[in-house]
């Protein structure tokens, strides 16, 4: 298929070459050029990008950001053919996205939100799971463009319904890593060794996939970016607006948004959001560490 792919971080640029490996023609573009993968046809603007295509894919950093590259200058709405699908796999606003949807499809366009999980290792290896949200016919045409990129796709409902869903996803993902970061903490404090704690919680009902992934960077003191924490405090701030607007009272995720607020303060929001730990171990004077099994 002929395929823009828009936006070319940390997850993108890995999807955009994943497209490239199974056979599309894909035509990039990034805010910042010189970020393409090997095989893609470097595009001057978002719109040159989307001139040609049967489908343009964005994968950018929130919501203003596909709103500049959709309705900004030289963006998708002025290029994008009658037919052609517009897929977000940013992580937004589910109103703005519904918004955005309805503009494009006013220009004759399709739209499908399909934010993604995985994490850095999943779009490298090409296993993402995708929630989207869309027409079912819409997402059937996209089936070639989720198997090159993905192992699953899941579709919510439709348009917005997958960014409603990953804010749900990304809420427990904080809250369960919060838990995990305290108990660690608390049981350094108290003088248990967190690897041998993190072999008893493997053995138990407490095990997580999110333990499972960050247990072993934590043990061995590595934060680099895989999902940074400037990332999941803009998810948490989504999820906050979105239960303000619908009067639902999430005073867990508010606690945790404050100690996101401390460590953003202190210069962490480019670390993994696994770094938090480093505020509890600060406040506790410990640190946590050990050799993952
Ligand atoms: P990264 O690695 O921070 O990449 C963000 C991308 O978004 C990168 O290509 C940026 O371009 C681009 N960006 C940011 N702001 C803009 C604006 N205003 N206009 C155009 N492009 C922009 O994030 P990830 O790849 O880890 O994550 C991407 C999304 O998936 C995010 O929503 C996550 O929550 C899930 P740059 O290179 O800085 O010029």
């Amino acid at each position: 298929m002929r395929v823009a792919f828009l936006g070319l971080g940390i997850m993108g640029r890995p999807m955009a070459a994943n497209l490239v490996k199974a056979g599309h023609e894909v035509a990039v573009w990034n805010r910042t050029p010189g970020k393409e993968p090997d095989g893609a046809q470097a595009a001057s603007s978002a719109a040159e990008a989307a001139r040609e295509a049967e489908v343009v894919w964005m994968c950018v950093a929130d919501t203003a950001a596909v709103e500049q590259v959709l309705f900004g200058k030289s963006g998708v709405e002025e290029a994008v053919a009658s037919g052609a699908v517009v897929v977000d796999s940013s992580t937004i606003s589910p109103s703005a996205t519904v918004q955005y949807a309805g503009r494009l499809r006013a220009r004759g366009a399709e739209y499908v939100d399909a934010p993604i999980t995985g994490s850095k290792l999943g779009a490298e290896s090409g296993q993402l799971i995708f929630m989207a949200g869309g027409a079912e016919e819409t997402l059937a045409r996209l089936q070639p463009l989720f198997s090159a990129m993905g192992k699953a796709v899941f579709r919510m409902g439709d348009v917005g319904k997958g960014q409603s869903a990953k804010l749900a996803m990304n809420l427990m993902i904080a809250l369960t890593y919060q838990g995990f970061a305290e108990g660690l903490t608390l049981a350094t404090k108290l003088g248990v060794q967190a690897d041998k704690l993190l072999e008893l919680i493997n053995a138990t009902m407490v095990r997580s996939g999110v333990v499972d992934y960050k247990g072993p960077f934590v043990l061995r003191r590595d934060f680099s970016p895989n999902f940074p924490l400037r990332l999941m405090h803009k998810d948490i701030h989504l999820m906050l607006d979105a239960a303000r607007e619908l009067r639902v009272k999430l005073p867990g995720l508010e606690t945790v948004e404050e100690i996101y607020e401390i460590a953003t303060e202190e210069g962490q929001s480019d670390l993994d959001y696994a770094a938090t730990i480093a505020l509890l171990e600060k406040w506790a004077g410990v640190e946590v560490k050990g050799v993952p099994a």
